[in-house]
């Protein structure tokens, strides 16, 4: 329908509804008039709504009242559930669909106006003086501190089919993301308790964002472990619900293929996780708490916890508002860009600039090669890993403003260049690194960059897109994701005095690695470089081809000589002397070959247990 006629059919609508002619309105859609009668008032309210909006389509193909009227009642319920999860109601979400795609078609860049440049901020060098005092500033602050878990996503990139958190984070314990997590958490909460001295143990609380796609296992995944050792009064879901597709640029709501009294949905994205915080009231009864910090995570990086502490301790120190946890990025890689953005009215913010958007803006200011590695050998730009600590007070002034609305985008693939037709329907999105475009200029912004080896190694490709990833940058699979572990703790241990073996190189699911022992410890063994140093002495060497497995607290690495594979489950011991056996191997697996499990395939190795010394409980 020709714009104009689309105007004057909602002026005339509009007129009616609001003259208060109860007949007059629903008329203009007869198949709507006839069923006013199954309807609740709560509903005709909606269904007026939807009229006002361009939205008549969804009610043309309704039968006479008696059919179906459940489906129409069904119908009702979804409308109501996408209008009460979206600020500002389903109303906001048409009209701002309607802007931003008006914008799209005309190919409006988001930055029009800003020039992009380098920003500055605190970069950690592992294990020196500052290092370390930024790591206890952490620890000390940890126990006011609240977690909070993004995991509402498909996981599309890498085709597993069971939720990620569940997930090996690596094969040789085989603990997953989920139980690292958990078990993190309550590291650091003793941990802070006992050097802050505190009393009443404060508990840290975990929110885990889910969707309709993820929650279900992922209460599942708890409940079966019992919630991995922590209280299940310190775990709270918060189930993000999907928006409304769009089938044109006049953002007209897509109905579902399948089922003609369903309006079709899509994730909105990880952003939703600000609106949902807000909306909780978790925020306010944090700060009556004592929560000061709130820390964002993702849900398949399996070294954050390793950086946690030291970027605590950035926040603190500095005072930021805001901290963006980033790692060196190499051009074209998959991850955002931290980038300061100045625009020609002098409004200036330090932002994550998309990886997809980063190239385009740079070739529009100047820079003709777009985005490419400098002297360095890394983007000029910082890499977002997506993990953000926030200052809880300045967050709930913010949030007071915003009701937790971030900004958004779409990106609708267009049919043709004419871009008047969608190959397929697409939705609003918003991202949770966007949170700070909308604060004022004096709001403390800064971001914190760490070597990759310490803090990011997520699992996000599948096997086949990792193998194409051009030579040099990150694989960001599980094979790599795996490999990350036991290379950032061979290093930590290298760098308290142990002897490590160099690493060798491999080749798993078309992707070349470095092989470094399998060493791995749980949280509570150490969390900090500090914790790492009490518990090694120097005397110590670890062969390429072991395993060191140490799974509880007062472990000492004490002349430990270890050629094979060495478990210690124990509370207290001292690992000395050489200790040989014929350890564990890393067997190749074709990931085509469906004989092993999903988790293995996906890493193209499997661990075969050869020999072991195993010390455990007397
Ligand atoms: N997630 C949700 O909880 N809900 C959603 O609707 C969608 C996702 P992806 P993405 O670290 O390499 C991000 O899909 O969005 C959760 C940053 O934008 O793995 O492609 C999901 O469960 C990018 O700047 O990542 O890219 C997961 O835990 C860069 O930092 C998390 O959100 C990139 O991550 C991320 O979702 C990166």
């Amino acid at each position: 329908m020709a714009v104009a006629a689309a105007a004057a059919v909602a002026e005339k609508l509009s007129e009616l509804i609001f003259s208060g002619d109860d007949d007059g309105w629903a008329a203009a859609v007869p198949n709507l008039q006839k069923n006013l009668t199954v309807l609740s008032p709560e509903q005709i309210e909606l269904a007026k709504m939807l009229l006002l909006e361009g939205q008549k389509h969804l009610f043309e193909h309704w039968p006479e009242p008696g059919v179906d009227d459940g489906k129409k009642k069904d119908f009702f319920e979804q409308v109501a559930r996408l209008n009460s999860s979206y600020p500002g109601g389903l109303s906001s979400y048409i009209q701002n669909a309607k802007r931003l795609l008006a914008d799209s078609k005309v190919g409006k860049n988001p930055y029009d106006g800003f020039t992009p440049s380098v920003p500055s901020g605190q970069v950690l060098t592992f294990g020196d003086a500052d290092f370390i005092r930024l790591e206890e500033a952490g620890i000390k602050e940890a126990r006011k501190s609240a977690f909070v878990l993004v995991a509402g996503g498909l996981g599309e990139r890498l085709g597993y089919k069971g939720i990620k958190l569940a997930l090996p984070i690596e094969t040789t314990t085989g603990r997953c993301f989920m139980q690292h997590y958990v078990e993190s958490i309550l590291a650091l909460q003793e941990s802070s308790c006992r050097l802050a001295q505190d009393q009443h143990q404060s508990e840290i609380p975990l929110v885990i964002m889910t969707s309709d796609d993820t929650h279900t296992p992922t209460i599942k995944l708890l409940e079966s472990n019992n919630y991995f050792g922590m209280k299940s009064t310190q775990v709270i879901l918060l189930k993000q619900e999907k928006v409304a597709c769009l089938d044109d640029n006049d953002a007209t709501l897509a109905l579902d293929p399948n089922d003609k009294y369903k309006i079709q949905t899509k994730p909105h994205g990880h952003g939703d996780v600000h609106a949902l915080l807000y909306s909780s009231g978790l925020l306010n009864k944090w700060k009556q708490e004592g929560i000061k910090w709130v820390l964002f995570f993702q849900d398949t990086n399996g070294l954050l916890f390793k950086a946690i502490p030291a970027s605590l301790g950035v926040s603190v120190t500095k005072g930021y508002h805001v901290n963006s946890l980033a790692v060196p990025r190499k051009a074209k890689e998959a991850i955002g860009g931290i980038t300061k953005l100045t625009h020609t009215d002098g409004r200036s913010m330090v932002i994550n600039v998309e990886y997809n958007q980063l190239d385009p803006l740079l070739r529009a200011t100047g820079h003709a090669d777009g985005d490419v590695n400098c002297e360095t050998g890394f983007s000029p730009f910082p890499g977002n890993i997506n993990q953000l600590i926030l200052e809880l007070e300045p967050y709930i002034e913010e949030l007071n403003k915003t009701r937790g609305a971030i900004s958004e985008f779409v990106n609708p693939k267009y049919k043709d260049s004419t871009k008047t037709a969608f190959k397929s329907s697409t939705r609003l999105e918003c991202m949770m690194q966007d949170y700070p475009k909308s604060l004022s200029p004096s709001a403390r912004v800064g971001f914190t960059v760490m070597d990759t080896w310490l803090g990011y190694a997520p699992v996000k490709n599948n096997p086949e897109d990792a193998a194409k990833v051009p030579k040099g940058n990150p694989y960001h699979s599980a094979t790599s994701g795996e490999m990350a572990i036991y290379k950032a703790n061979s290093i930590i241990l290298k760098k308290a005095g142990v002897q490590i073996a160099d690493p060798i190189t491999d080749v798993f699911n078309g992707q070349e690695v470095e092989v470094w022992p399998r060493v791995t410890w749980n949280p509570k063994w150490a969390l900090t470089f500090s914790d790492v140093k009490r518990k090694v002495n120097e005397a110590c060497s670890v062969s390429q081809r072991s395993t060191l497995v140490i799974n509880n607290s007062n472990v000492i690495l004490d002349t430990l000589s270890l050629d094979g594979t060495l478990i210690a489950n124990e509370v207290e011991v001292k690992l000395a002397g050489a200790v040989q056996n014929k350890g564990w191997v890393l067997q190749h697996v074709d990931h085509k070959d469906s004989s092993n499990p999903e988790e293995i395939r996906i890493r193209g190795f499997k661990i075969q247990k050869v020999e072991q010394l195993e010390l455990n409980h007397v």
